[in-house]
Protein backbone atom coordinates (compact mmCIF):
# COMPACT_ATOMS: atom_id res chain seq x y z
CA UNK A 1 0.00 0.00 0.00
CA UNK A 2 2.61 2.41 1.36
CA UNK A 3 4.64 1.68 -1.97
CA UNK A 4 1.92 2.50 -4.31
CA UNK A 5 0.76 5.76 -2.80
CA UNK A 6 4.46 6.58 -3.12
CA UNK A 7 4.31 5.38 -7.26
CA UNK A 8 0.86 7.61 -7.30
CA UNK A 9 2.44 10.82 -5.59
CA UNK A 10 5.43 10.54 -8.43
CA UNK A 11 2.81 10.12 -11.06
CA UNK A 12 1.02 13.39 -10.05
CA UNK A 13 4.68 14.79 -9.83
CA UNK A 14 5.43 14.30 -13.52
CA UNK A 15 1.98 14.86 -14.69
CA UNK A 16 2.04 18.05 -12.93
CA UNK A 17 5.26 18.79 -14.51
CA UNK A 18 4.27 17.76 -17.82
CA UNK A 19 0.78 20.11 -17.25
CA UNK A 20 3.31 23.48 -16.39
CA UNK A 21 5.59 22.11 -19.33
CA UNK A 22 2.91 22.04 -21.39
CA UNK A 23 0.33 24.72 -20.90
CA UNK A 24 4.15 27.77 -20.70
CA UNK A 25 4.48 26.30 -23.93
CA UNK A 26 7.75 24.78 -22.78
CA UNK A 27 9.46 22.22 -25.45
CA UNK A 28 9.62 18.49 -24.18
CA UNK A 29 12.99 17.42 -24.37
CA UNK A 30 13.74 14.97 -27.45
CA UNK A 31 14.93 11.94 -26.84
CA UNK A 32 18.81 11.82 -26.58
CA UNK A 33 19.50 9.17 -29.03
CA UNK A 34 19.46 5.49 -30.47
CA UNK A 35 20.15 3.17 -29.69
CA UNK A 36 19.41 2.76 -26.38
CA UNK A 37 22.20 3.15 -24.05
CA UNK A 38 24.26 0.37 -22.52
CA UNK A 39 22.81 0.30 -19.39
CA UNK A 40 18.93 -0.30 -20.06
CA UNK A 41 17.60 3.10 -18.34
CA UNK A 42 16.26 4.28 -21.68
CA UNK A 43 10.29 3.99 -22.04
CA UNK A 44 12.45 2.53 -20.18
CA UNK A 45 14.91 0.08 -21.98
CA UNK A 46 13.14 0.49 -25.32
CA UNK A 47 13.61 2.10 -28.79
CA UNK A 48 11.48 4.44 -30.75
CA UNK A 49 8.32 3.88 -32.62
CA UNK A 50 8.33 3.57 -36.04
CA UNK A 51 5.93 6.32 -37.79
CA UNK A 52 2.60 4.93 -38.18
CA UNK A 53 3.80 1.68 -36.14
CA UNK A 54 1.14 2.34 -33.46
CA UNK A 55 -1.26 4.73 -35.13
CA UNK A 56 -3.77 4.51 -32.30
CA UNK A 57 -1.69 5.62 -29.85
CA UNK A 58 -2.90 8.89 -28.03
CA UNK A 59 -0.88 11.94 -26.05
CA UNK A 60 -3.29 13.37 -23.23
CA UNK A 61 -2.64 16.74 -22.30
CA UNK A 62 -2.58 16.06 -19.08
CA UNK A 63 0.36 13.55 -19.21
CA UNK A 64 -0.78 10.58 -19.73
CA UNK A 65 -0.96 7.82 -22.68
CA UNK A 66 -4.14 6.22 -24.59
CA UNK A 67 -5.29 4.63 -27.44
CA UNK A 68 -8.11 5.13 -30.12
CA UNK A 69 -10.99 3.42 -29.06
CA UNK A 70 -13.27 4.22 -31.27
CA UNK A 71 -13.19 7.17 -33.62
CA UNK A 72 -14.24 9.50 -31.07
CA UNK A 73 -13.23 7.80 -28.07
CA UNK A 74 -9.99 7.18 -26.14
CA UNK A 75 -9.54 4.66 -23.48
CA UNK A 76 -6.94 5.78 -20.99
CA UNK A 77 -6.68 4.83 -17.16
CA UNK A 78 -8.87 6.03 -14.70
CA UNK A 79 -6.47 7.67 -12.47
CA UNK A 80 -5.61 10.11 -15.73
CA UNK A 81 -9.00 11.82 -14.89
CA UNK A 82 -10.68 12.87 -12.16
CA UNK A 83 -14.24 12.32 -12.89
CA UNK A 84 -17.49 11.21 -14.99
CA UNK A 85 -18.92 14.13 -16.55
CA UNK A 86 -18.35 17.04 -18.92
CA UNK A 87 -15.33 17.83 -19.47
CA UNK A 88 -13.50 20.13 -22.26
CA UNK A 89 -9.60 20.26 -20.15
CA UNK A 90 -7.96 17.39 -21.86
CA UNK A 91 -6.51 17.76 -25.52
CA UNK A 92 -5.79 14.52 -27.49
CA UNK A 93 -2.93 14.60 -29.82
CA UNK A 94 -3.57 11.85 -32.60
CA UNK A 95 -1.25 10.40 -35.25
CA UNK A 96 2.44 10.97 -35.00
CA UNK A 97 4.81 9.91 -33.29
CA UNK A 98 6.90 13.27 -33.15
CA UNK A 99 4.53 15.35 -30.72
CA UNK A 100 5.98 18.76 -32.18
CA UNK A 101 5.16 17.45 -35.90
CA UNK A 102 2.86 20.19 -38.02
CA UNK A 103 1.37 16.55 -38.87
CA UNK A 104 -0.43 15.91 -35.32
CA UNK A 105 -4.37 15.70 -34.89
CA UNK A 106 -4.96 17.81 -32.13
CA UNK A 107 -8.82 17.51 -30.82
CA UNK A 108 -10.20 18.52 -27.50
CA UNK A 109 -12.31 16.35 -24.92
CA UNK A 110 -15.68 16.67 -24.69
CA UNK A 111 -16.49 14.42 -21.85
CA UNK A 112 -14.81 11.79 -19.41
CA UNK A 113 -16.51 8.45 -18.27
CA UNK A 114 -14.39 7.35 -15.36
CA UNK A 115 -14.95 3.66 -14.31
CA UNK A 116 -16.72 3.75 -11.21
CA UNK A 117 -15.10 0.58 -9.67
CA UNK A 118 -11.95 1.83 -9.35
CA UNK A 119 -11.82 3.24 -6.46
CA UNK A 120 -13.41 -0.13 -4.75
CA UNK A 121 -12.92 -3.32 -6.75
CA UNK A 122 -10.29 -1.68 -9.53
CA UNK A 123 -10.82 -1.26 -12.94
CA UNK A 124 -8.14 1.64 -13.50
CA UNK A 125 -9.76 2.51 -17.23
CA UNK A 126 -11.46 5.73 -18.16
CA UNK A 127 -13.05 6.71 -21.81
CA UNK A 128 -12.29 10.63 -23.20
CA UNK A 129 -14.86 11.42 -25.87
CA UNK A 130 -13.45 13.16 -28.06
CA UNK A 131 -15.32 16.68 -29.34
CA UNK A 132 -16.01 15.14 -33.01
CA UNK A 133 -14.87 12.25 -34.89
CA UNK A 134 -11.07 11.60 -35.79
CA UNK A 135 -10.84 10.10 -39.44
CA UNK A 136 -8.26 8.02 -41.21
CA UNK A 137 -7.23 6.49 -37.66
CA UNK A 138 -7.03 2.87 -36.86
CA UNK A 139 -8.35 2.09 -33.95
CA UNK A 140 -6.79 -0.81 -30.98
CA UNK A 141 -9.40 -3.45 -30.23
CA UNK A 142 -10.00 -4.95 -26.78
CA UNK A 143 -8.87 -8.50 -26.05
CA UNK A 144 -12.38 -10.19 -24.87
CA UNK A 145 -10.85 -13.28 -23.14
CA UNK A 146 -7.99 -13.80 -20.67
CA UNK A 147 -6.60 -16.41 -23.50
CA UNK A 148 -3.67 -14.09 -24.31
CA UNK A 149 -2.98 -13.29 -20.94
CA UNK A 150 0.52 -14.85 -21.21
CA UNK A 151 3.81 -14.47 -23.61
CA UNK A 152 5.09 -11.23 -24.52
CA UNK A 153 3.96 -7.81 -25.12
CA UNK A 154 4.69 -4.77 -26.26
CA UNK A 155 4.58 -1.22 -24.41
CA UNK A 156 4.67 2.34 -25.77
CA UNK A 157 4.54 5.74 -24.31
CA UNK A 158 6.26 9.14 -24.30
CA UNK A 159 6.76 8.97 -20.81
CA UNK A 160 10.15 9.11 -18.82
CA UNK A 161 12.52 6.61 -20.69
CA UNK A 162 14.35 6.45 -16.75
CA UNK A 163 12.78 6.55 -13.37
CA UNK A 164 12.22 10.38 -12.52
CA UNK A 165 13.58 11.10 -16.19
CA UNK A 166 12.09 13.51 -18.41
CA UNK A 167 8.67 12.96 -20.57
CA UNK A 168 9.44 12.18 -24.06
CA UNK A 169 9.12 14.26 -27.52
CA UNK A 170 9.29 10.64 -29.65
CA UNK A 171 6.89 7.81 -28.69
CA UNK A 172 8.96 4.40 -27.81
CA UNK A 173 8.38 1.04 -27.38
CA UNK A 174 9.55 -1.87 -25.76
CA UNK A 175 8.83 -5.81 -25.37
CA UNK A 176 8.33 -7.43 -22.03
CA UNK A 177 7.02 -11.11 -20.25
CA UNK A 178 4.20 -11.41 -18.95
CA UNK A 179 4.56 -12.12 -15.15
CA UNK A 180 1.98 -14.51 -13.65
CA UNK A 181 -0.02 -13.41 -10.52
CA UNK A 182 1.50 -15.43 -7.91
CA UNK A 183 4.74 -14.47 -9.15
CA UNK A 184 3.68 -10.79 -8.82
CA UNK A 185 1.71 -10.34 -5.79
CA UNK A 186 4.81 -11.96 -3.70
CA UNK A 187 6.91 -9.00 -4.88
CA UNK A 188 6.88 -6.88 -2.04
CA UNK A 189 6.20 -3.21 -1.95
CA UNK A 190 2.63 -2.50 -3.27
CA UNK A 191 2.48 -5.50 -5.27
CA UNK A 192 0.74 -7.79 -2.36
CA UNK A 193 -1.90 -5.90 -2.73
CA UNK A 194 -2.23 -6.66 -6.46
CA UNK A 195 -6.44 -7.67 -7.89
CA UNK A 196 -5.08 -11.04 -9.88
CA UNK A 197 -8.77 -10.96 -11.52
CA UNK A 198 -8.53 -6.74 -12.53
CA UNK A 199 -4.61 -6.63 -13.37
CA UNK A 200 -2.02 -8.53 -14.66
CA UNK A 201 1.57 -7.95 -14.34
CA UNK A 202 4.39 -7.85 -17.01
CA UNK A 203 8.44 -6.71 -16.82
CA UNK A 204 12.04 -8.66 -16.30
CA UNK A 205 11.22 -10.09 -12.81
CA UNK A 206 14.70 -10.76 -12.04
CA UNK A 207 16.29 -7.95 -13.61
CA UNK A 208 14.42 -5.06 -14.06
CA UNK A 209 15.45 -3.10 -17.43
CA UNK A 210 12.05 -2.69 -19.31
CA UNK A 211 9.02 -0.97 -18.33
CA UNK A 212 6.49 1.69 -18.95
CA UNK A 213 6.96 4.63 -16.61
CA UNK A 214 5.58 7.86 -15.44
CA UNK A 215 3.10 9.58 -18.16
CA UNK A 216 2.98 6.11 -19.91
CA UNK A 217 -0.35 5.89 -17.72
CA UNK A 218 -3.43 5.08 -19.92
CA UNK A 219 -1.00 3.89 -22.59
CA UNK A 220 -1.83 0.31 -23.92
CA UNK A 221 -0.10 -2.79 -23.66
CA UNK A 222 -0.98 -4.86 -26.73
CA UNK A 223 0.36 -7.25 -29.33
CA UNK A 224 -0.90 -9.19 -32.55
CA UNK A 225 -3.36 -11.63 -31.89
CA UNK A 226 -3.29 -15.01 -33.78
CA UNK A 227 -4.97 -13.30 -37.25
CA UNK A 228 -2.40 -10.53 -37.07
CA UNK A 229 -4.53 -7.87 -35.69
CA UNK A 230 -3.42 -5.72 -33.14
CA UNK A 231 -5.10 -6.15 -30.21
CA UNK A 232 -4.81 -4.40 -26.40
CA UNK A 233 -4.56 -6.35 -23.61
CA UNK A 234 -3.96 -4.11 -21.08
CA UNK A 235 -3.89 -0.38 -19.39
CA UNK A 236 -0.67 1.14 -18.08
CA UNK A 237 -1.53 1.62 -14.65
CA UNK A 238 1.15 1.85 -11.75
CA UNK A 239 4.40 0.00 -10.89
CA UNK A 240 7.41 0.59 -7.80
CA UNK A 241 9.24 2.99 -9.72
CA UNK A 242 10.25 2.26 -13.35
CA UNK A 243 11.99 -0.92 -14.50
CA UNK A 244 13.51 -1.56 -11.47
CA UNK A 245 14.43 -5.83 -10.66
CA UNK A 246 11.42 -7.62 -8.25
CA UNK A 247 9.17 -4.35 -9.45
CA UNK A 248 6.91 -5.42 -12.41
CA UNK A 249 4.65 -3.16 -14.23
CA UNK A 250 0.85 -3.55 -13.24
CA UNK A 251 -1.95 -3.03 -16.13
CA UNK A 252 -5.75 -3.00 -16.12
CA UNK A 253 -6.79 -6.54 -17.14
CA UNK A 254 -8.53 -5.26 -20.08
CA UNK A 255 -10.33 -8.30 -20.86
CA UNK A 256 -12.05 -8.47 -17.36
CA UNK A 257 -13.32 -4.82 -18.03
CA UNK A 258 -14.02 -5.17 -22.22
CA UNK A 259 -17.31 -5.20 -21.54
CA UNK A 260 -18.32 -2.48 -19.47
CA UNK A 261 -15.86 -0.60 -21.47
CA UNK A 262 -18.15 -1.43 -24.77
CA UNK A 263 -21.22 -0.86 -22.70
CA UNK A 264 -19.56 2.76 -21.29
CA UNK A 265 -18.24 3.91 -24.89
CA UNK A 266 -22.20 3.58 -26.21
CA UNK A 267 -23.31 6.01 -23.65
CA UNK A 268 -20.57 8.14 -23.01
C1 LIG B 1 3.13 6.29 -13.84
O1 LIG B 1 3.28 6.94 -12.82
C2 LIG B 1 3.72 4.93 -13.87
N1 LIG B 1 6.76 1.02 -13.92
C3 LIG B 1 3.47 4.13 -14.95
C4 LIG B 1 4.01 2.87 -14.99
C5 LIG B 1 4.78 2.42 -13.95
C6 LIG B 1 5.04 3.22 -12.85
C7 LIG B 1 4.51 4.48 -12.82
C8 LIG B 1 5.34 1.04 -14.02
O2 LIG B 1 2.54 6.73 -14.83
Amino acid sequence: MAGKRWISLLRNVAVGAAALASTAGLAIPAAAGQPPSADGTRVVGGTRADPGEFPWMVRLSMGCGGALYTEQIVLTAAHCVSRTGNDTSITATLGVVDLHSSDAKEVRSSSVYRSPTYDTTGGDWALIKLAGPVRGIPTLPLATSGAGNTGTFTIAGWGAASEDGDQQRYLRKADVPFVDDKTCQAQGAGYGDLKPDAELCAGNVDDGGVDTCQGDSGGPLFRRDESGKWTQLGITSWGDGCARAHAPGVYTEVSTFASDIAAAAEKI
